[in-house]
């Protein structure tokens, strides 16, 4: 009888140890609950060929190009639903998609729109003064097509069903720099982004080119984006490290296209938690696929010279790079620019973000 406490202790143990190895689960699986910065991965700088190096891409995918970028970090994981409503909770920052519902100006700008008789200026102009108003792009997963701007789409309101811990949509790059600020204060960090001009921020405040100079929390450039995406300039095609497409690996509408690269399989029509699929080789999720990404560069058109850091600053568009959850597998490829105004969004437009990494002694 005196093995009998014995063998209690023992599955006490045992259950207590089970619950350690449930709750070390938990929290290492966790990506809601975590701040936005809690998953940050360095990426070693490097050379290496930016753009459609496969050659079957967009024109503006093209010329291939040289680019050298420093070490830097960026998030593992877009950033979430409940990362982003800790910062509306916090702050009480409405989005661009939460602007006035002015249902006169909308129907004026439409009707506007339809007439056939604006210049490119004047459309521009009209597409401006939309975006002052309330909702987002809407893309709409059953009819496979972008239905236009939908005025009660915004991030509590996507149009698709959605977990805390996928990732956020509807978010403009006006958005992107708000959150990035309030993140860098947080951490008591200096911020990255002048909020009316859209400049970067150096550690004392001043507009900088140089992006190894900004302290603060930030989107990958352009540049480093593609050469995280590529598991530092890799020759891959997706995200993932992968060279064909399917769904089991990345969220994309993945059962249409007629590719090289695609398997064809499921069309989820819907973000996913994120870290649903496996990595890429540095440890990034959903570089291809589920969220588009905003990238810290304005849009321009590549040139075949020699780049160290670059960040493009001029222009009237910024870019969203990686596919999303409603596009197909051309738009997965990593090589793909979609350029969009700053306020601009759909419910598939979200980010993830980045940080320079500033001396040999920083963590
Ligand atoms: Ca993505």
């Amino acid at each position: 009888m005196r093995t009998y406490p014995t063998k209690i202790g023992v599955m006490v143990i045992i259950i207590l140890l089970m619950l350690v190895v449930i709750a070390a689960g938990a929290a290492g699986t966790d990506t809601t609950a975590d701040a936005a910065s809690a998953n940050m991965v360095l990426v070693k700088g490097g050379s290496f060929d930016m753009g459609d190096v496969f050659g079957e891409g967009e024109e503006n995918e093209r010329p291939v190009h040289k680019v050298t970028v420093s070490d830097f970090y960026i998030s593992k994981y877009e950033v979430t639903v409940a990362q982003f409503r800790r910062f509306v909770e916090k702050t009480g920052y409405k989005t661009s998609a939460e602007g006035p519902n002015d249902s006169d100006a909308r129907r004026e700008i439409i009707a506007q729109a339809a007439s056939g008789e604006l210049s490119r200026e004047d459309m521009r102009e009209v597409r401006d003064r939309l975006l002052e108003l309330s909702g987002a792009g809407y893309w709409d997963a059953k009819e496979r097509a972008w239905i236009g701007y939908d005025p009660f789409t915004n991030w509590k309101n996507p149009g698709i069903e959605q977990t805390d811990a996928d990732p956020v949509q509807a978010i403009s790059m006006d958005d992107v720099m708000q959150f990035c600020n309030w993140l860098s204060k947080e951490e008591g960090l200096p911020i990255a982004y002048d909020l009316e001009t859209g400049e970067i921020l150096d550690e004392n405040g001043d507009p900088t080119l140089d992006i190894t100079a900004v302290r603060g929390y930030r989107v990958p450039t352009e540049a480093e984006w593609e050469f995280a995406a590529r598991e530092r300039g890799l020759d891959v095609r997706f995200g993932n490290g992968k060279n064909i497409a399917k769904s089991s690996e990345i969220n994309f509408r993945g059962d249409e296209g007629d590719y090289e690269y695609l398997q064809l399989g499921e069309y989820p029509g819907k973000t996913t938690p994120v870290g649903s699929y496996p990595p890429n080789s540095l440890g990034l999720c959903d570089m291809s696929g589920n969220a588009w990404e905003w990238v810290g560069d304005k849009y321009s058109k590549y040139t075949s010279e020699s780049q160290v850091n670059p960040i493009v600053t001029d222009g009237r568009n910024y870019i969203l790079r990686g596919g999303r959850w409603g596009g197909d597998a051309s738009e997965a490829r990593i090589f793909h620019r979609s350029p969009w105004p700053r306020n601009d969004r759909c419910n598939n437009s979200g980010f993830r973000i980045a940080r320079s990494k500033l001396s040999k002694s920083e963590k």
